[in-house]
């Protein structure tokens, strides 16, 4: 390990004011990375850093003029000191050289009494086929001197053109993806008073990515005289190219970050600060829904002994999706009973023969049959709203879901073509998926597909639930636990197996009307078996 001082290469001009410090003190850094900005009244330059390494010390302050050969900071560095560090010499200056002696390339404008004038690419340090990244201005803007118009970029560079006079966009005569050269036609500007026989730009380059170090069309820039004003990007956002870039890649919209740095200039400390803080607000508000405020943290421990237990990974999932669907979706959910007294008869009389099949015949394949056999007679509940909510997709399939409770949390395998299975098959089928959901054999196309849901808790107990749907379906079924109770049959009471049912739906899709008919369809559906055989 050997330190390093690091200078500032040459800037074409003399007393260039820091205004930002993009390390501290123990820093680790990469090569290229920025170590500061400076900003001359023509243009701003990073100065990155000419090997990796880690800041020992920084020489420079917010607001001190430094020139060329000024130190910057001391670099520890792996290995052998670089002799000539790559900043001091044009060859291999990393950082190009950002403004140059006028050199008027642009074309003689198009002048006219009107005061039209036509702005035109400058010299953009020898390279032509430029890309056009980005058009700042629009047709009517009043533009300031110093304004950017065009933003170009080469494999090597990004630069910045500013206008080089005030005035109103008459005509935009570049688009994005263009392919630019010294000269091209930028726009045309109303000027005040007679046009100026030249029209003067400077282009202020930055660096892109990592720079051919040998190759000087990468440190020559540009070129014509400078414009007055500081790099200012469209919006009043002052922000160098090299953090425009960035904010173009990351999709941030520089108007929207604070800058930190003189005249509230953006750095790319600020725009990192900007996407962070954006990515927690959007954490936070996935965990908590939707931007209500969050349950504030409580540390239990104040009121007994506790025990905290990581949720399994299913566990967060069922939260994640019962939320989803929470919020997504505006829940209605209607009761009923059905009487299954001549169900369940019928249910025992297959004792033997479920016996000999090894099936085990419990309600739940009835419930799946009834609900294929209610949907079927009314699609609207075997819909699903597209994701744009403009419309609905009817199913002419009738896949039913079988909510599964399994130690490492609830899960939905979905039985296929319900409508076309025995009570037998479905039996089988529900016990299968059920194991296979206990021992957590499921495959995903196994949970995929579902029209609809039932979720019966009838084997632990209950008198009713409100169960979530499952979207992007409309509705689910609840099942809770069978009863018998006196049911007035027009002369006596009568003990009557009664089952409770709950039908949770989508409002957005289906109306209480609708749902009312479907629930008391599958309801005589279950009240008479018969019908479940038709
Ligand atoms: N009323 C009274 N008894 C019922 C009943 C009901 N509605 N439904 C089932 N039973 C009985 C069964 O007949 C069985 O009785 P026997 O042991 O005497 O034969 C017993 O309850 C246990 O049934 P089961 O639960 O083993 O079988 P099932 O077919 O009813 O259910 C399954 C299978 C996988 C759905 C169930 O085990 C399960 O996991 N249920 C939980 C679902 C859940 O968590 N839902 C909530 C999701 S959150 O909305």
């Amino acid at each position: 390990m050997s330190t390093q001082i690091i200078k500032v290469p040459d800037i074409g001009g003399d007393d260039v004011e820091v205004i930002e410090i993009c390390v501290a003190v123990g820093d680790v850094v990469a090569e290229e990375d920025s170590l500061i900005v400076l900003e001359s009244d023509k243009a701003s330059m990073e100065v990155p850093s000419p090997a990796a390494g880690k800041v020992v010390s920084i020489a420079v302050s917010l607001g001190d003029n430094v020139s060329e050969g000024s130190a910057v900071l001391e670099l520890a560095v792996e290995g052998e000191v670089v002799e000539e560090p790559a900043v001091e010499t044009e060859a291999t200056a990393p950082t190009p050289e950002p403004v140059a002696e006028p050199e008027p390339k642009s074309e003689q404008p198009q002048a006219g009494a009107s005061g039209k004038e036509t702005i035109v690419v400058p010299d953009v340090g020898g390279a032509s086929d430029v890309d056009v990244i980005e058009v700042c201005v629009a047709v009517g803007d009043e533009i300031a001197e110093g304004d950017s118009l065009v933003v170009l970029e080469t494999d090597k560079a990004s630069m910045e053109v500013p206008a080089p006079k005030a005035g109103k966009v008459l005509a935009l005569l570049m688009n994005v993806g263009d392919k630019a050269s010294e000269g091209s036609a930028i726009l045309e500007l109303e000027v005040q008073g007679a046009p100026a026989p030249v029209s003067k730009a400077t282009v202020i380059e930055e660096p892109v990515e990592s720079p051919a170090k040998s190759d000087p069309s990468a440190a020559a820039a540009a070129i014509a005289p400078a414009a007055e004003a500081p790099v200012k990007a469209s919006g009043e956002v002052y922000a160098g190219p090299a953090v425009r870039k960035l904010a173009r890649q990351l999709g941030v919209d520089l108007a929207k970050v604070t800058g930190t740095g003189p005249k509230a200039r953006v750095s790319k400390d600020d725009l990192h600060n900007f996407v962070k803080q954006a990515l927690n607000k959007q954490e936070s508000v996935s965990a908590t829904g939707a931007g209500i405020p969050a349950i504030p943290e409580v540390d239990f421990s104040k009121f007994g002994d506790i025990d905290i237990q990581p949720l399994t990974k299913m566990g967060k999932l069922t939260a994640a999706n019962m939320q989803r669907s929470w919020l997504n979706v505006p829940h209605v959910t209607q009761f009923d009973e059905a009487d299954i007294t001549d169900l369940e008869d019928f249910r025992k009389s297959l004792k033997p023969e479920a016996e000999r099949r090894g099936v085990k015949i419990t309600p739940l394949p009835f419930m799946l049959k009834a609900s294929a056999l209610a949907l079927k007679a009314y699609p609207k509940f075997n819909t699903s709203l597209t994701a744009d909510g403009e419309s609905l997709v009817y199913k002419n399939y009738f896949h039913v879901g079988m909510a599964v409770d399994t130690p490492a949390g609830l899960v939905v395998p979905v039985i296929r073509d319900v409508d076309k299975k025995s009570i037998w098959e479905l039996a089988e089928e529900a016990a299968e998926l059920a194991a296979k959901a206990k021992d957590r054999k499921l495959k995903p196309n196994e949970m995929q597909g579902g029209c609809f849901t039932v979720s019966s808790l009838g084997g632990i107990g209950g008198t009713g639930f409100t169960p979530i749907v499952n979207a992007p379906e409309v509705g689910i079924m609840g099942v809770s636990k069978m009863a018998i109770k006196p049911v007035w049959d027009g002369k006596d009471f009568a003990p009557r197996k009664m089952l409770p049912l709950s039908v949770s739906y989508d409002h957005r899709v289906i109306n209480g009307a609708d749902a009312g008919k479907f629930f008391t369809y599958l309801v005589s559906l279950l009240s008479d078996v018969r019908l479940l055989a038709l």
